[in-house]
């Protein structure tokens, strides 16, 4: 018996190889939540080649196979290997074929896709219709708006040493949106431009479009909302009440008792030629070091601040907590805690920390 195949067609306004490209270079950013077992994935990776690999990486590290690459030929056509079964199961010995064509049209591109073989899923056929026919259709009308996405730059303008500036950015990496810095110097901020962006003159501003935004934690919940995958906010109320816990500790208390004591005389300072009152830093050490048992305290063994997901709170902490870490203070402070220097670590180890280094930033781009 043959079943006939689910066949989806979107009209994109992209030329072919935009088109291509974010069908199989960015397919988190448009699978449906729902038809993956939702918020545990954090990529959707397809190998760019014949037979690559066509897997899920999870928030805890594995990675779920969902199929193979069976012909890649950029821009025109994709055929993918097709693995789940009917119960969204890797399956290695089930094969079926999912083609995906891409032909240039006026003003843009007519994306069709076919499942076939539909037929090898024997008796669960109709089980894996009911499951994935709704499920394609979610997939193509998600890829269809996230290329019909006026595609407005994120803009953050931001000093590149500014642990704020790199929260924000982090949200920007993880959520694997393009970003561009405007870096600015300590002067423009009081400029009448800047003032106009952030009336309290300082950074990071976001700019989406005709959207602007100051406050790290709005930008960052704007960026959840706007890119729900991966989520960076838990759904477990316990979990997302430490999150904003941790998000306030360091908006309040980790400022004020660590990065302006303590990090900014032994890391900004020098860097400004500003002399370093060394008796107000070693008066402030005992608080800083209350707050960094806290958060100790608080985190627990991790692997995140809130546990086994990446949250906003690491995203918030982490750029605060990196600074001080790199001082023989900080380096004193956090001794006690091999878990809390550990979450630093695996933090500043992840692309997002890279890309978003004060070096990396500062060579980017002219500072205004
Ligand atoms: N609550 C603000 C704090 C931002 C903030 O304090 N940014 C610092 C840089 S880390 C700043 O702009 N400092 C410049 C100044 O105070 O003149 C946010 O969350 O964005």
């Amino acid at each position: 018996m043959t079943i006939a195949p689910i066949q989806r067609s979107v009209t994109v306004a992209l030329p072919p190889e935009r088109a291509f490209d974010l069908f199989t270079r960015n397919m988190v950013a448009w699978w449906p939540r729902g038809c993956d077992d939702g918020p545990r994935t954090t990529d959707m990776v397809l190998e760019p080649r014949p037979d690559g690999r066509w897997y899920r990486r999870l928030d805890d590290g594995s990675e779920m196979p969902m199929g193979r690459v069976l012909t890649w030929s950029p821009p025109s056509r994709l055929v993918l290997g097709w693995q789940l079964d009917a119960t969204l199961r890797f399956d290695p010995a089930l094969l079926t074929e999912v083609d995906i064509r891409f032909e240039a049209q006026a003003g843009g591109t007519m994306v069709s896709l076919e499942h076939r073989n539909l037929e090898r899923f024997g008796d669960s056929a109709a089980a894996f219709l009911a499951r994935v026919n709704g499920g394609w259709s979610a997939a193509m009308e998600g890829y269809a708006a996230v290329a019909a996405d006026p595609g407005a730059p994120f803009v953050v303008f931001g000093l590149p040493g500014s642990p704020y500036v790199r929260a924000a950015l982090l949200g920007l990496a993880e959520k694997r949106l393009d970003w561009q810095l405007r870096a600015l110097g300590r002067t423009a901020l009081r400029s009448p431009e800047h003032l106009a962006r952030h009336p309290f003159g300082r950074v990071p501003v976001l700019t989406h479009g005709d959207f602007t935004l100051y406050e790290t934690q709005a930008i960052l919940r704007y960026l959840e909302r706007f890119r729900p995958t991966p989520t960076l906010v838990p759904a477990d109320a316990r979990a997302a009440a430490r999150m904003d816990q941790f998000c306030g500790i360091t908006d309040c208390y980790v400022v004020a008792d660590i990065t302006m004591p303590v990090v900014f005389p032994r890391v900004a300072a020098p860097r400004l030629g500003l002399p370093v009152d060394e008796a107000a830093l070693s008066a402030a050490l005992p608080r800083a070091a209350r707050c960094v048992a806290e958060i100790a305290r608080l985190a627990g063994a991790g692997p995140f601040l809130t546990g086994a997901r990446l949250t906003l709170a690491d995203l918030m902490l982490f750029p605060h907590l990196d600074y001080l870490a790199a001082t023989a203070e900080g380096a004193a402070m956090l001794a006690p805690y091999p878990a809390l220097a550990g979450w630093i670590a695996r933090m500043a180890a992840r692309p997002s920390a890279v890309a978003t280094e004060r070096d990396v930033l500062m060579a980017m781009e002219e500072i205004s």
